[in-house]
């Protein structure tokens, strides 16, 4: 059978890569139509010889899909989802509006897949951070029981968008040429600095974002009473999160078995090898598949505690691949 795909927010910083994606994992597609805002429509985008116009996404436009994968933000999403949903076509959605909604599946494939059987054609895609830190908690958890985490990110500016990526550009230009340097898209200047502020802040001091990881989490390993405490960072880094994970488990740990869990979980890669100076960067997984877990050592402060990095391709992973990769386990 072959589907007709939409994505909305094609566009966009993710949009674009999933695009890649449903091409170049032979996604079954009689069609493929591609949606943003009314600022884009009626302009072409080509890819692999194939030509597209970009329609307005509107409630209509989904009766003629099967499925639509959204990457458009928030907004858009809480008003287009459930019209899609309404009109038979399954959505898939990247945004954080329906992630937490029990009625919503949160999957991540390699974790819980089973979660999309309950699905009432609306599917939620993890934040970027919660997938690629699942990359290395799953199957640790599933060795040695998880009980809490502490997590500092790494974060590249893809993650807030296609104007972040070309704000960071124009920094360094700016910075090169010695010129004044301006931010629009961030508070402050991105180039050369680190902002602890990812997404708004919360009543009890931390971000959304941090919130994420937890709520996220919780939800995806079936873990209601899983604690954690993130602080999430914007660094210059175009491409690809980094994340350092101290955690604590029920039972025992051992480095060695923690590095065969890994290295045999199909989302993860074993990049651990510090005496030939081996760990993940973020510069080495852009457009990989595979997050990478490194610098795996017995936690100094837990009694059962595994200290270790991830870095994977949060533009994939964290949400276009693991969007694709729900569409394929539809
Ligand atoms: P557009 O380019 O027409 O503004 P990014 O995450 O890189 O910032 O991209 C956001 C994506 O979401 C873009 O493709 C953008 O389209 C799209 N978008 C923004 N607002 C809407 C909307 N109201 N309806 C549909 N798509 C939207
Ligand atoms: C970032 N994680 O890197 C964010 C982007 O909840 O889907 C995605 C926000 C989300 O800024």
């Amino acid at each position: 059978k072959k589907y007709r795909v939409g994505i909305v927010g094609a566009t966009g910083a993710v949009g674009q890569e999933l695009l890649e994606l449903l091409f170049k994992r032979n996604f079954p597609m009689s069609e493929l139509t591609l949606l943003a805002s009314s600022r884009s429509a009626g302009k072409t985008v080509e890819f692999e010889g194939n030509k597209f116009v970009i329609e307005e996404a509107k409630p209509e436009s989904f009766e003629k899909l099967d499925i639509a994968i959204f990457s458009a933000g928030g907004t858009p999403s809480k008003l287009l989802v459930p019209e899609a949903a309404k009109r038979g076509c399954i959505a898939i959605d990247n945004s954080s509006a329906f992630r937490m909604d029990p009625n919503v599946p949160l999957v991540v494939p390699e974790v819980n897949p089973e979660a999309i059987k309950t699905h009432k054609n609306i599917i939620a895609n993890p934040n970027c951070t919660t997938a690629i830190s699942l990359m290395a908690l799953c199957p640790l958890h599933r060795e040695f029981g998880l009980k809490r985490f502490f997590a500092a990110t790494y974060q590249a500016v893809s993650g807030t968008g296609a104007a972040a990526l070309q704000e960071l550009d124009n920094q360094v230009k700016q910075y090169a040429k010695g010129e004044e340097i301006t931010s629009k898209v961030y508070p402050y200047q991105i180039a050369f600095n680190a902002l602890p502020h990812i997404d708004v802040f919360q009543d009890n001091g931390y971000t959304k974002e941090e919130m994420k990881m937890l709520n996220e989490s919780r939800k995806i390993l079936g873990l209601p009473s899983l604690v954690c405490s993130t602080t999430c960072v914007r660094i210059p880094v175009m491409r690809a999160h980094s994340v350092a994970i101290n955690a604590e488990f029920e039972k025992p740990v051992s480095v060695e078995r923690a590095r065969e869990v890994i290295s045999q979980f199909s989302g993860a890669e074993l990049n651990d090898d510090v005496a030939n100076l081996k760990y993940p960067m973020p510069l080495f997984y852009q457009r990989k598949v595979k997050c990478g877990v490194g610098r795996i050592r017995k936690d100094l402060a837990f009694e059962n505690g595994l200290s270790f990095w991830v870095a994977g391709d949060q533009l994939w992973k964290g949400a276009a691949l693991n969007a694709v990769q729900i569409a394929e386990l539809l």
